[in-house]
């Protein structure tokens, strides 16, 4: 396995929506294995396939978060959300293509998702907790969404330009 270069903000990929898979490949499997190893290396909960560069419907996610509790890798290809919650929850959202930047954001508390799985099974599941919050902020990066785009616009153009000097001062490393 791999571990994949994330893209930062501001970058025109992170702003196009991705195209749906057609047929799960080895080379997609590969991609969703990279991602993974590339989400926990990072550390992160979440990772799409806009930000390692590929503009593919597909998504990665592990919100288990105790101590002990075995982990639950999930690769989710096509995910699209079939019901959502009246009911809506706030979470301080990161990114890890915006690092060391967070917002609170406001989304549906419950929601659930169809996908395909690694195999190409259909799969349907209720998402709540911080699981919701990830499931719905990583299909965002696959419609060229970034949770900085629920912010008022000042505070998101201050991001930006922050996220514009970060790179320009990675790129002279
Ligand atoms: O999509 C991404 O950029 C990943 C992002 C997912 C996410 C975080 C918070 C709310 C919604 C979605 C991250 O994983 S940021 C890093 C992070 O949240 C984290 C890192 C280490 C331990 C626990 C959380
Ligand atoms: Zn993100």
């Amino acid at each position: 396995m791999s571990i994949l270069d994330i893209l930062i903000h501001p970058d025109p990929r992170l702003k196009k929506r991705c195209a749906p898979v057609t047929g799960i490949t080895p080379r997609l499997q590969k991609l969703a294995d990279d991602m993974l190893q590339t989400m926990y290396d990072a550390p992160g909960i979440g990772l799409a396939a806009p930000q390692v560069g590929e503009m593919t419907r597909l998504i990665v996610m592990d919100c288990v978060k105790g101590e002990g509790e075995a982990p639950r890798p999930m690769a989710l290809f096509n995910p699209e959300v079939i019901w959502s919650s009246e009911e809506t929850s706030i979470y301080e959202e990161g990114c890890l293509s915006i690092p060391e930047h967070y917002a609170d954001v406001e989304r549906p508390a419950e929601v659930k998702v169809r996908w395909l799985d690694r195999d190409g099974a259909p799969q349907e599941e209720k998402f709540d907790g911080l699981w919701a919050t990830c499931v719905q902020h990583e299909i965002d990066h696959l419609n060229g969404k970034l949770f900085i785009d629920y912010l008022k616009p000042l505070r998101r153009q201050m991001i930006t330009r922050k996220m514009v000097k970060l790179k320009r001062e990675r790129a002279r490393l």
